[in-house]
Parts: C-alpha cells; structure tokens; sequence
C-alpha cells in the first residue's frame, strides 16, 4: 500500500465570537459559532497543522448594564457569573479552546486602548456632535435601548428606542412622543453630545478589492458584505455614554466609555496573547496575528456579519500602518444561519422563534443535565444552519442518534469489535495479502475521506458529516457481504482477514468521528489497539487488538425525549421558571 505524501502543514488561528457575559448559552448560539469551530479545529488538529483557537466572554456593552440592572446587581458581578458559568458549560461540551479569556481584563484595555491610538495616529478617527436622550433624573444619557415612548409612525405606546415593534418603523430616539426612561419611567430630553468615530468611508475602496479577492468565502456572506460597502459606508461612532467599558484615553471622555463593538473582537487578538503568556512563550501570539501565512477564521452568527467582515478589518487594516508589522486580514468569515425550535402545542409540532427573554430555548446546561455531550454535539451538527435556517426538535434527536450514530456507525464499530473479541480472541494480525473486496473498500474510503476533508476544510462540518456516514454505510456493506458470521465456522482464516480489514475501516471511521464525537472516540482507546487513522494513509499494522469493548452509545429513549419536549412545551406556555 502506497503512503499518501505529507501535506503541507498550514498555520490557523480559528475565534469563536465572543459571547455576553449576560445569561445561559443556548442551542442556537452553539451552532452559529461554536459546534462548527470546535469540529474543525479539531479536525485541523489532527490532520497536524498549527491551530490555535481562542473564545472569550464579551462583558461590556448595554446587553451587561441592562441585565444588571434589571437584576439588581453591578455588571462585575453580572459578568464574574456568567463567564464562570460559560466556561464550565463550553467544558462540559468539550469545545476544545486554548484559551477562553473574557473583556474586562487589564491587558484587553490596554489593547483597545492601543488599537485607539494606532488607527488615530492613521487618521482613521474623527470627532463629531450628535443628539442623544438625557435623563435629567438618573443625570445619564441613556441608550436607545433604555428608551420607551410612543411611536411617531403608528402611535404605538410601548415603542423602543430605535424602533416600533407594532408597525415596524425605524427613527431615532428623539423622533419619539413624550419619551422616557425604560429604567425609571422617568421623562428624558435631548442633549447635544460628542462622540469618536472610525472613519470607515476612508476604507472603502480597499476593503472592496479585499472582499472581492475571497473567492472562497461563502456567497452569502461576500454578496452580503460587498452589497454593504456598495450601498456608501458611513462614521461609525466608537464611544458610548455609558460608564461600563474601556476607558477612552482622551480628555473630556472620562464618562464615555469605547462602544462594545469596538473592543469586543480585539478580545480575539488579547485572547490569543493571553494564550502566548500562559504558554510561557509571550510573543508567540505575532505568528499568528502577522505571518502573511496565517489562515484566520472567525466562526459567527449571521447578524454578526457585518462587524466581522467591514468593521473589523478596516481596524485591523488602519491600525497595521505605524511602520509595526501589520496585522492579517481575516482568511474567512463562516458566518451560519439561524436556528428555530420544534415545539409541541397541544400535541402538534409547530416552528418557534427561540426567545431568551421568555426563556423559549434550550439551554446548554440543561441539555447536558439530560444527555450526554456526544449525542447533543452529533445532532446539532447534523443540523449546522450552514447555508439556511434549521430548527431544533428533540424528536429529530433522538432519530438521528438512534438511526445515524447508534445504527449506522455504533453499530459497525460494535460488530466489529465483538466478533475480533469472540471469534479471533481479540487478536487480529497482518495478513499477507487482503482479498479484492477489502481492497475495493479501502479504495472507495479513499474517495470519501477526500470528500470528508474537503467539506470540513470548507468549512462545511455539517457536510462532512454526512461524508462520515457514507463511510459508515460502506463499512457495514463490507461486513454485511463478507458475512463473517457465516464465514468463520468454514474459513476462520479468512474471517479473521476479513475482521482485519473491518479493524482498519473502524480507524478511520473513528479518526474521522472524533471531531464530532470526542469522547467516544477516546473511551474506543481504553479497549482498541491500532492505529486510528485514514485509510489514505494507513500504514498497516502488523496487528489489532480488542479487549474488553463496550458499546459507546446509548440509544435515546421515548420517555427521555417526551421530558425533554415536555420542558420546551412549558416554556412556549409562558409557565417556565428563568434560567441560570
Ligand atoms: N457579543 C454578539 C453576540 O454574542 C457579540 C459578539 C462579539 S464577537 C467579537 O452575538
Ligand atoms: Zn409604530
């Protein structure tokens, strides 16, 4: 058997947007930016390249001043909580990152406060006036988030600060009729106020001809991004009046603080210094933010698009300028779509918007209270929104689990597994040649596992899971034509030939599950002995061994899923009691 050549080794630093440090993760925030990234890298990771993946928690901005004053308490203690509580539930779902930093660091001010002064020193920061909502009562301006007034288009009382929930319409705050303060109730006014702003317009030509070189980027997010800077770019304001944040080190903003999304994805870049610290090896994180070479891959939510793909490197172009090595470009931004619940009412299925403020959604935590975290991670990526919305059903869980992972590739590896133990003393050696038929399913897992790869390295993780099948419907079709069973009362030599090809098929499918189902793929260790590889580029071994195999999976039971639908279905009645 020939070697496949080894491939070139390529460098990836691989984000995960950072989420708010404000309540529970749920199902859907897990498929848009989490799920596919932790697949991927560690796909990456075993196919030997140099990756290194960094998350965080985001702790500023309104989403954390709202939460904490609804629930009585300051965004430190709202953000200390939640980033514990993210970071356990990320663990308990083994996403796999190197570093899971959080925003309200030291080093991640200095860092924003850095990039501030890199893209002012380039030009890129103007100052202007603009109107805000005042509350004279709690002496703030207030977000348009914490205003409340009836809509000047439709006369709807409860409408927000940006825009009416009744008829639609979007305004500015002062737009509205006797407005006031969501906090108080207080009445607020209009005040002058004065704002930084990256100048983005001043980009646009460049980020242009970036976006339109990144052929390899999904269609929908490069159509999406180039019909933006087409449609005329425009200020971005930077700063806030608000007092949670980062500093900005200028006179005459002491109560201002940089607007969340400004610092927020230079949490990428400290994140992965943090990692480089850590790792004892401080300068480190340079190779992966300034080698020309690096592949950086942001995974996000589609509403996230826009910040990833405009703002963000324009910052990162502007602030590469001072003569300093400057920064990569993103090398993609998989940005997924949305994820809808399956909720049963009154016995019929129906399609819900997830709602986290009803807490209509399936939390993580509470997922991995029920389930183990392999089953929850192969359904949702048999369910990645990667070129549409999906939903979420419980019902669908538990089929593709039974179905796919139990009786498409637990039961191959199972089969496998308790025939070596039983029929060849859990002994398979190398024989001197494999039959035609055994080199016809190598061959064809050749095919699959470039397809596989292929998808994956897309990043398409959703797809290459069905290439995954593929080769556990192959697997089973070899064993079912050898029909070892048969064969091993007339030709025990034989079946053990046979169950040695099995063993070499069982590598690759757990090479290639491994990304989706990692503990699994570690437990098959304690009990299989060889090389858990591709057949691309299997070295055979001189044997196999199998001692003391269990089966990896539980099946799904009736009663279990029915508890599960029935927590979603209380929810959806209003009668759920607030996560956390
Ligand atoms: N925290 C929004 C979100 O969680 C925001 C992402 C920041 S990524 C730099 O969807
Ligand atoms: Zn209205």
């Amino acid at each position: 058997m020939l070697y496949a050549m080894s491939e070139s080794k390529e460098r990836y630093l691989v984000t995960s947007a950072l989420p708010y440090a404000n309540g529970p993760l749920h199902v859907g925030q897990i498929v848009g930016a989490y799920l596919p990234a932790d697949v991927f890298v560690r796909y990456l990771r075993a196919r030997g390249h140099d990756v290194v993946y960094v998350c965080g928690t985001d702790e500023h901005g309104v989403p954390i001043t709202l939460t904490a004053e609804r629930e009585g308490k300051s965004p430190r203690e709202v953000v200390d909580y939640w980033y514990a509580h993210m970071k356990e539930t990320f663990s308990r779902f083994n996403v796999s990152f190197d570093n899971f930093s959080r925003t309200s660091t030291p080093l991640h001010a200095k860092n924003t406060q850095l990039f501030y002064a890199k893209l002012k020193e380039g030009g890129y920061i103007t100052e202007a006036e603009s109107r805000q909502m005042y509350s004279p009562t709690e002496g703030r301006f207030l977000p348009d988030r914490y205003v409340e007034g009836t809509c000047p288009v439709c006369g709807y009382k409860e409408a927000r600060g940006d825009q009416c929930d009744n008829c639609g319409s979007w305004y500015e705050a002062y737009e509205l009729i006797e407005p006031h303060s969501k906090v108080t109730g207080g009445p607020v006014e209009v005040r002058e106020t004065t704002h930084l702003y990256l100048d983005l317009p001043s980009f646009s030509g460049r980020l242009k001809g970036w976006i339109s070189d990144q052929q390899h980027w999904r269609d929908s997010v490069r159509n999406f991004v180039l019909g933006i800077i087409e449609g005329g770019l425009e200020q971005r304001p930077i700063t806030r009046d608000i007092g949670w944040g980062v500093p900005v080190p200028e006179p005459g903003f002491e109560d201002k603080r940089f607007y969340v999304w400004f610092d927020a994805p230079i949490g990428y870049v400290s994140s992965t210094m943090e990692w480089a610290e850590l790792a004892g090896d401080p300068d480190r994180w340079r190779e992966y933010w300034q080698e020309p070479d690096t592949r950086m891959v942001h995974f996000i939510g589609k509403d996230n698009t826009v910040f990833h793909a405009v703002v963000w490197p324009a910052m990162l172009m502007g602030a590469g300028e001072d003569g300093e090595e400057p920064f990569i470009l993103p090398y993609d931004v998989p940005a997924n779509e949305f994820m809808n619940l399956e909720v049963v009412v009154d016995g019929e299925p129906r399609q819900m918007q997830m709602s986290t403020s009803r807490n209509l959604a399936v939390w993580l935590h509470e997922a991995l209270d029920r389930f183990p975290a392999d089953p929850l991670r192969f359904y949702l990526a048999s369910n990645l929104p990667e070129t549409g919305d999906v939903a979420f059903s419980w019902r669908e869980f538990q089929s593709r689990v039974n179905s796919d992972l139990i009786g498409n590739l637990g039961n191959y590896i199972n089969r496998v597994l308790s025939f070596t133990e039983k029929y060849a003393g859990g002994e398979l050696s190398r024989p001197e040649e494999l039959p035609r038929e055994a080199l016809a399913a190598f061959e064809d897992f050749k095919e699959i596992e470039a397809r596989y790869e292929k998808k994956m390295l897309a990043p398409r993780p959703r797809e290459a899971l069905g290439e995954l099948l593929a080769l556990g419907r192959r697997a089973n079709q070899f064993f079912d034509s050898e029909a070892p069973w048969k064969t091993r009362k007339e030709d025990p030599e034989r079946t053990a030939i046979t169950l040695y090809a099995c063993a070499a098929l069982l590598g690759s499918i757990a090479y290639h599950a491994a990304p989706y189902v990692p503990e699994a793929a570690e437990e098959l260790r304690e009990f299989f002995t060889g090389p858990i590889a591709r057949v691309t580029d299997l070295e055979p071994p001189s044997g196999y061994r199998v001692t003391g195999a269990r089966p990896l999976f539980s099946r799904i039971e009736d009663a279990e899923v029915a508890a599960a639908e029935e927590q979603l279905s209380r929810a959806a009645r209003g009668e759920a009691v607030s996560p956390g």
